[in-house]
């Protein structure tokens, strides 16, 4: 989360990271763009930290998905 109160997406790549998935590069922000879609609640097509905790559940509930 940086300054702004807002997670970027650069964030979420991280979280992919910690994950350690053997993705590419460009489906990670392939996969991140879909993720803020569906989880951004108010729609200002920004990650709060609300919406990043729900973020994150979806994540894992994803990766359980491709994995
Ligand atoms: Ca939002």
């Amino acid at each position: 989360i940086d300054n702004s109160g807002y997670v970027s997406d650069y964030e979420l790549q991280d979280l992919f990271k910690e994950a350690s998935l053997p993705l590419p590069g460009y489906k990670v922000r392939e996969i991140v763009e879909k993720i803020i879609a569906v989880t951004d609640s108010n729609k200002d097509g920004r990650i709060n930290f609300e919406e990043f905790v729900s973020v994150r559940r979806s994540l894992w509930m994803f990766l359980h998905l491709i994995s």
